[in-house]
C-alpha cells in the first residue's frame, strides 16, 4: 500500500497497523477518532492525529488541521466537535441538533461559513485542550519545506487567535489561568478530579431521557461515565447553550468553572510552539515567550499542592483544590521551564505507587491506591496513550531519559499485545473502549519513529 517504510530497525507489524488505522479513519478531509464511536471531527483529537500523520502523510497531516481551523469561530475558539454534515443525528450524541438549540443554522458567534466560503460545518460551542501548535510544529519538523512553511503561515493567525482567546475570555480567575466550562473541554471527561465541581450541579434525569445516549449502544456501559454524569453534562452545556456560548460574567451564573493543569499546561506548551513558529513565519516570538512564563508561573502559584507533590484542579466557584490525584496534575512536566521542585515531585508521584510507572505498564489516569480507583470506567482508571505519549515528552524534556526510555517500551507493548484501543485495562493491559482509534495509531506511529 501507500505508507511510506518504517525508518530504520523498527517494528515493522506495529508502523504498519497504525498506519492502516489512520488510513482506514481518514474522511477525506480529516480524520475520524474512530468509525464506531466518534464519527465527527474532534478537536484535540486532530492535534495528535496530526504528529502520527506526519510521519506516514504530512498532506493529511496539514489537511487535518485545516479542517478543524476552517471551523474556528470568529472569537477565535476553537470547537470541540466539528460535526459532519453526512452522519445522521442518530450516530453520535449529543449532536449539532443539541449544540445548536433545534435551528438549523450555526450559533451566535458561531461562524456562517468556512474559509472557502461553503456553509460551515456545524460544530458545539466549547472548546479541548489547545495541542495544535505543537502539532503544526512537529509535522514541521518531521517534515520541512515549502509547502510546511506555506501551511504554518495559513495557521499561525488562527493559533494566535485560539490562544488569545484563551488568555482573554477565558481568564475566570483573573489569575493568568484558563478556565473550563465543563468536563469536556478537559478531554478527561469523567476524571474524579471534577466530582467535587460537578456534586454541586444537580443531576435531572429527565433532561437526559429527553435524548437517548448512543455511546453505551456502541460500548459496555460500565466503560464509560454514568447516567447520572451525563444528566449534569447536559445542564451544564445548555446553560452555556442558552446564553449564546457567551463568556461575560460566567463567574456570577455558570454552574461548572474550573483551572485545569493539563488544559493551561497544554496552552503553555502551545506558547512555546508558537514561538518557534512566529521564527519561521518571520513572526515576534517574544510574547509568546512570554505568555508561556506566565502561565508556568500561575500554575504552581495556583494549582500545585506541596503536600502531594502534583498539581490539582481549582473550583473558581468555591475557590477549593480537589484533593484528588488525577494524571492531569501530571501534565505540567511538559513545560520546560517548570522549577526543580515542581519536577522532582512529578517525578516522585510517575514513580510512586500511586502512578508507578513499571516496565510493564504505563501511567493510569487516577491515583492506583484510591478507594474509588476503576480500572474499568474510562478516565477514572484506564491508561489512555495520548496522555501518557505526553508524560513521555516530559520526561525527555526534563532529561528522565531512563524512565521515558521505559514509559515508551511500556507503551509499545501495551499495543503490541492488545491493538490500538482507546484505552487499556491498567493491569491486564486489555484492550477496553472503541479498537482501531486514531491518536493511539498516531502516537504509536511517533513513539517508533
Ligand atoms: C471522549 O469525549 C467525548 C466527548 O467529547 C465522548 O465521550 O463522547 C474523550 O475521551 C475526549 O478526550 C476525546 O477527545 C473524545 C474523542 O476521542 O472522546
Amino acid at each position: 500500500t501507500g505508507t511510506p517504510p518504517p525508518p530504520g530497525d523498527i517494528d515493522e507489524a506495529l508502523w504498519r497497523g497504525a498506519a492502516a488505522v489512520l488510513g482506514a479513519n481518514w474522511t477525506g478531509t480529516y480524520t475520524v477518532p474512530s468509525r464506531t464511536l466518534y464519527p465527527h471531527q474532534w478537536s484535540w483529537d486532530a492535534g495528535f492525529i496530526s504528529v502520527g500523520l506526519a510521519h506516514v502523510a504530512p498532506d493529511r497531516a496539514w489537511r487535518d488541521l485545516r479542517s478543524l481551523f476552517e471551523a474556528q469561530w470568529p472569537d477565535g475558539r476553537v470547537p470541540h466537535i466539528v460535526f459532519d454534515p453526512d452522519v445522521t443525528e442518530r450516530d453520535y450524541f449529543p449532536g449539532p441538533t443539541f449544540w445548536g438549540g433545534g435551528g438549523t443554522t450555526p450559533y451566535p458567534g458561531a461562524p456562517p461559513t468556512g474559509a472557502d466560503g461553503v456553509p460551515a460545518r456545524r460544530s458545539t460551542g466549547i472548546v479541548q485542550p489547545p495541542v495544535h501548535a505543537l502539532g503544526a510544529w512537529l509535522i514541521c519538523q518531521r517534515a520541512p519545506g515549502e509547502a510546511a512553511v506555506a501551511e504554518l503561515r495559513w495557521l499561525y493567525p488562527r493559533l494566535v487567535a485560539q490562544q488569545e482567546y484563551l488568555a482573554t475570555a477565558r481568564d475566570v480567575g483573573g489569575a493568568g489561568l484558563s478556565a473550563i466550562v465543563h468536563p469536556w473541554e478537559s478531554g478527561l471527561d469523567n476524571s474524579p478530579a471534577w466530582d467535587e465541581a460537578l456534586a454541586n450541579v444537580p443531576v435531572d434525569l429527565a433532561v437526559l431521557h429527553r435524548y437517548s445516549r448512543r455511546d453505551t449502544l456502541v460500548v459496555a456501559s460500565d466503560h464509560r461515565p454514568t447516567d447520572e454524569d451525563y444528566a449534569r453534562y447536559l445542564a451544564i452545556a445548555l446553560s452555556y447553550r442558552d446564553r449564546g456560548y457567551r463568556d461575560a460574567d460566567l463567574a456570577g451564573r455558570h454552574p461548572f468553572l474550573v483551572e485545569c493543569p493539563g488544559f493551561n499546561a497544554l496552552r503553555g506548551a502551545a506558547e512555546l510552539a508558537l514561538a518557534r513558529i512566529a521564527e519561521v513565519v518571520g513572526a515576534d516570538p517574544a510574547a509568546h515567550l512570554a505568555r508561556a512564563a506566565g502561565i508556568t508561573r500561575a500554575l504552581v502559584d495556583r494549582l500545585f499542592d506541596p503536600e502531594t507533590g502534583m498539581f490539582h484542579v481549582r473550583d473558581l466557584r468555591t475557590g477549593r483544590r480537589s484533593p484528588a490525584r488525577c494524571v492531569n496534575g501530571l501534565l505540567p512536566l511538559v513545560l520546560p521551564d517548570l522549577p526543580e521542585p515542581q519536577v522532582s515531585g512529578l517525578v516522585a508521584a510517575i514513580t510512586s505507587p500511586r502512578f508507578g510507572v513499571s516496565a510493564r505498564m504505563p501511567v493510569p489516569s487516577y491515583d492506583r491506591t484510591a478507594t474509588d480507583f476503576d480500572p474499568y470506567r474510562y478516565w477514572r482508571g484506564p491508561v489512555w496513550f495520548n496522555i501518557n505519549w505526553l508524560l513521555w515528552r516530559g520526561l525527555r524534556t526534563h532529561r528522565q531519559e531512563t524512565l521515558a526510555g521505559t514509559l515508551r517500551t511500556a507503551l509499545l507493548d501495551l499495543v503490541r499485545d492488545s491493538g490500538y484501543y482507546e484505552y487499556f485495562h491498567p493491569d491486564s493491559g486489555a484492550g477496553i473502549g472503541s479498537p482501531a482509534f486514531s491518536w493511539t495509531a498516531a502516537l504509536t506511529l511517533d513513539l517508533l519513529a
